[in-house]
């Protein structure tokens, strides 16, 4: 178990919500980890904790992957639930990320519990929202996990596998996986879980509109060396976060793809490679998309090597202002290159 003593509160927690009804938040459109999590702790609330009614929603819509695992998981996501006594967000590092739910859950009426795994969540959150965050945790699922272990719940073989997904996914696909989340996956595998099997089903084509956006990603980037580290630019209109991924994959040490949401608001995506972030000993989240986000009027959050901001500004005013945060951090005056 990684950290008893936060699972032991957690738990006990948990445990006053006996008969109350509770609605479970995912962040805004979902992703695999905040559904797998909230998937497996639904079960736990109605089985152990003996929990009224549970519900699951997912704010805004739903994205292609999570669509895909609602399938899968065949779990009911009702929209706007409002008559319950309790919230539990998951997996969402900061409440912007609920959508309107945020508006909700700051009311201070309902109680409000999250239980996440990103940097500096707790202060992200009212103060009378009760956080149970811990950035030593992979991802939210492997909390679901040392949970379900400490209070003895059997996790069946869809339960072990929505575990696995989303452990699977939150540590970019096991290239970040530590020794503790690897020891957790074979305890998993062991159980009988296959998880080429599972993603043969789970994996989607991409999209011909996402691949486009991947190619003009690459063709429109700006290439800026601060000495031997490789920063890439780019703009396009949407699948950000695909876009800076791929980039990182093609060979840069930090990517942002920034879209234009309307003519005053952006969105972004930041990524690095885990080289990067250890050597430079930044993490993502807070030095760069929390900062940024803030100093251009909005917000911004993630993880060490995986960040997302949204602020209102111009692209290219973003783009100006990461570039001169970066410079300042690393302390080195970048040449852009010429393609
Ligand atoms: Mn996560």
């Amino acid at each position: 178990m990684r950290n008893e003593s936060f699972i032991s509160l957690l738990s006990r927690e948990l445990s006053q919500l006996a008969s109350l009804r509770v609605s479970i938040l995912t962040h805004a459109g979902g992703d695999p980890d905040s559904i797998c999590s909230a998937y497996c702790l639904k079960k736990i609330l109605k089985e152990i904790f003996n929990v009224g009614n549970v519900w699951i929603s997912v704010p805004d819509s739903p994205t292609a992957h999570t669509k895909a695992l609602v399938e899968y998981f065949q779990i009911e996501v009702t929209r706007d639930v409002r008559d319950v006594d309790a919230y539990i967000v998951v997996d969402v590092g900061s409440p912007e990320q609920l959508d309107g739910y945020f508006e909700v859950i700051s009311r201070g009426d309902k109680q409000v519990i999250v239980i996440d795994h990103h940097s500096n969540t707790v202060n992200r959150y009212p103060p009378t929202i009760k956080v149970y965050s811990s950035e030593y945790y992979q991802s939210t699922s492997e909390i679901i996990y040392d949970l379900a272990e400490y209070i003895g719940f059997k996790l069946g073989l869809l339960e072990a596998e929505a575990i696995l997904i989303g452990m699977y996914y939150d540590t970019a696909r096991l290239s970040i996986a530590d020794s503790e989340t690897s020891h957790k996956l074979c305890r998993l595998i062991d159980r009988g879980v296959s998880l080429g099997n599972v993603l043969a089903k789970l994996e989607q084509k991409i999209d011909i509109s996402e691949r486009i956006a991947r190619l003009k990603g690459a063709a429109r980037m700006k290439i800026y060396r601060f000495r031997d580290w490789l920063v890439v630019v780019t703009i396009v209109g949407g699948f950000q976060s695909s876009v800076a991924r791929s980039l990182i994959n093609l060979g840069a040490h930090l990517a942002i793809a920034i879209g234009e949401v309307d003519k005053s608001r952006v969105t972004a995506s930041i990524r690095a490679s885990q080289e990067f972030v250890e050597q430079n000993k930044i993490n993502l989240g807070v030095d760069l998309a929390e900062r940024l986000g803030i100093k251009l009027g909005g917000h911004g959050g993630g993880h060490a090597s995986a960040a997302h901001l949204e602020c209102k500004t111009t692209p290219g005013e973003l783009a100006y202002h990461f570039i001169d945060e970066l410079a300042n951090r690393l302390n080195i005056k970048p040449e852009v290159l010429g393609v």
